[in-house]
């Protein structure tokens, strides 16, 4: 009997694809409607998704398909060129709208498929790239995108570039199918030394953050750094984080989120091996015949912390330490006027939900137009207008005040650190609505927390059309997690600082009752917290218990059994 795994049909379309190639050209020369066969399948390692109006109910046969564009943005930076240009992308192509993503990127919907060569070819002009925003590859490399003049800062930044340029595919396919073959650096390499034919088991998620500063949200991704300062306030050690990761099925207790483990730490300048070498142990033993055991978070749980940091050393030639201890950290969201320490300033301007569309987008534009700033997108589906002047401030805030949109000041605590993942009508795996439902949701509970009284404490949000976890839902103080139309699941317990993850509170919630689902607990809060305690935090001290970094899809309910039982004094 053959001892030979039984790969995933994907693994064999991968190899099969000589290099991405697949179909892909002859559709789009051919000016066909859809892509075919495999060619789905492929078009993700281009940044494409094929999708269909979920809203519209038609049958299989009946359904007209479109596509979502995403770019890849690493450490979310980009020119004031750049934002106008996708800007006017979003008008041609877009359906006159953009989405900000809760990595740093930009998605496009509702493109045909005639239209995707023209946008490519566009972002191309405008040095701007969809290669590798998503299949099994390294996704975009994510860090704080705040424009401080700080040297560890800087470095922050370039080693997430570093990583982003390291990691690229090197197929050609991208060049050929939507460039007419045209590259900014054409290479004579051979395709893929790195990746081969198969590419990673899955996606690998990286970001680079500091100490005590993880607006990231690090801990939810495949791999990632943690800047430690040496005495010149320049980044001296990375601490080597592994095995996050969120996405989990309903009812599944072999699925589960994980937070990443401190693996190791290394000297600065072995920060984008240790990255690749991660990489390279996740590509050669990863799970290739089951998708929904393939993510990196799977091998660190088997192997633990030990045998992953050995393995790692090997394959990087280099020992690497025990991990450094490290200050708490907590998720800056880099909302309103900040001074970058060169003398200008920054302004984060709060997009709900990521959804930059109507007198939000034109006002944006007008502002991008006029003053010129750098762009940068945070990890909140927020964005930073940068470099600005001091002295143009009143004119922009005129400007974007003219367009409705509101300042951090305006903002309650519930809205301000609020997400939601665009789930219908364009997911194809939304179970039920996400952007769509958070907002009225959160109008619910702004009523409820000024109610109470209790609206003067920092709190994440989160909402998502599925399990999948898009919006970050298990380490947020509260999340509602989409379980079938109309009803979720309700989390509660992460936190700002997004080292632990939630517990499940209750089940299948219709949205219009998580006010009242949520009242005994509410009014528990109101009552027995301490000053400036979070909710997420409060409710991990009624619990009692430690501090999860592992959630199943498969967990009991524990806000009734919680709530009955008495508050839990635990010692700092
Ligand atoms: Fe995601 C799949 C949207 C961040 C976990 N994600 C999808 C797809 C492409 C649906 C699909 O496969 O057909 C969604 C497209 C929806 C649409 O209509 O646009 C989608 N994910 C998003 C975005 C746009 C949500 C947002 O509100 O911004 C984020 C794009 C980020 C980017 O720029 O690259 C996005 N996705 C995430 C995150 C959060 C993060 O990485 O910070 C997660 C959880 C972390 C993780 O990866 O574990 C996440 N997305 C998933 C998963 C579950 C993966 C798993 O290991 O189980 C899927 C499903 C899959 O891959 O099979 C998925
Ligand atoms: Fe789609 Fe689910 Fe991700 Fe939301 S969490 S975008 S519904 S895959």
């Amino acid at each position: 009997m053959s001892t030979e795994p039984k790969l995933s049909k994907v693994e064999h379309a991968k190899r099969d694809s000589r290099g991405l190639r697949g179909g892909l050209a002859e559709a789009v020369a051919g000016g066909a409607t859809r892509f075919v066969g495999e060619d789905p399948t492929l078009l993700k390692f281009h940044g494409i998704y094929e999708q269909y109006d979920r809203d519209a109910r038609e049958k299989v046969e009946n359904r007209t398909y479109n596509y979502m564009v995403r770019l890849a943005i690493p450490g979310g930076v980009l020119t004031a060129d750049q934002y106008l240009a996708i800007d006017r992308l979003a008008e041609e192509h877009g359906g006159g709208t953009l989405r900000l993503t809760t990595r740093q990127g930009i998605q496009f919907h509702g493109l045909l498929l005639g239209e995707l060569k023209p946008t490519l070819q566009a972002l191309h002009r405008s040095l701007l790239t969809t290669l590798a925003a998503c299949g099994d590859v390294r996704r975009n490399v994510m860090a704080c995108p705040a424009p401080l003049t700080d040297p560890a800062h800087r470095t922050v930044q370039r080693v997430a570039a570093e990583i982003a340029r390291e990691l690229e595919p090197k197929s050609r396919a991208y060049a050929e199918i939507w460039l007419d073959g045209e590259r900014l650096e054409l290479s004579a390499e051979p395709e893929e030394p790195f990746y081969g034919t198969t590419y990673l088991p899955r996606k690998y998620k990286v970001g680079v953050a500091l100490a005590g500063d993880n607006c990231i949200d690090l801990h939810a991704y495949d791999a990632g750094l943690v800047g430690l300062l040496g005495a010149d306030g320049d980044v001296a050690e990375w601490n080597i984080l592994s095995g996050g990761g969120l996405g989990i099925t309903h009812g599944k207790s072999d699925t589960f989120a994980r937070l990443a483990s401190p693996i190791g730490s290394v000297p600065v300048a072995w920060g984008v091996a240790a990255i690749r070498a991660v990489a390279a142990l996740y590509r050669d033993h990863g799970n290739r015949e089951d998708r929904k055991h393939a993510r990196l978070k799977y091998i660190v749980e088997s192997w633990g912390v030990e045998r992953f940091r050995q393995a790692l050393a090997a394959e990087l030639g280099h020992p690497v330490a025990p991990p450094r201890p490290v200050p708490p950290s907590n998720q800056e969201d880099h909302l309103g006027v900040h001074d970058q320490g060169d003398g200008r300033v920054f302004l984060g301007v709060f997009i709900e939900n990521g959804r930059v569309i109507g007198p939000l987008r034109s006002g944006l534009a007008e502002v991008v137009r006029r003053f010129q700033p750098g762009v940068r997108l945070t990890a909140m589906q927020s964005l930073l207008l940068t470099d600005l002047d001091r002295s143009d401030l009143p004119a922009i805030q005129a400007l974007l005040a003219d367009h409705g949109i509101a300042t951090v000041e305006r903002l309650s605590t519930t809205r301000r650190w609020s997400m939601a993942c665009p789930a219908l009508p364009t997911c194809s795996l939304a179970l039920t609505d996400a952007e769509r439902a958070l907002p009225a949701a959160i109008s619910d509970l702004e009523a409820e927390f000024a109610r109470l009284a209790i609206d003067d404490v920092p709190l994440t949000v989160r909402m998502t059309g599925c399990p999948n976890g898009c919006a970050r839902p298990y380490n947020a103080d509260l999340a509602f997690v989409g379980k079938k139309p109309g009803a979720y699941h309700v989390y509660v317990g992460g936190g700002l600082s997004g080292d632990r993850l939630a517990d499940l509170f209750a089940v299948e919630v219709p949205a219009d009752s998580f006010v009242d689902t949520l009242r005994p607990l509410l009014e528990r809060y109101r009552d027995e917290r301490h000053p400036g305690e979070a909710l997420g935090d409060f409710w991990q001290r009624l619990a009692g218990h430690a501090p999860r970094t592992l959630l199943t899809g498969k967990e009991e309910a524990l806000g009734e059994r919680v709530l009955g039982l008495q508050l839990v004094e635990v010692a700092p």
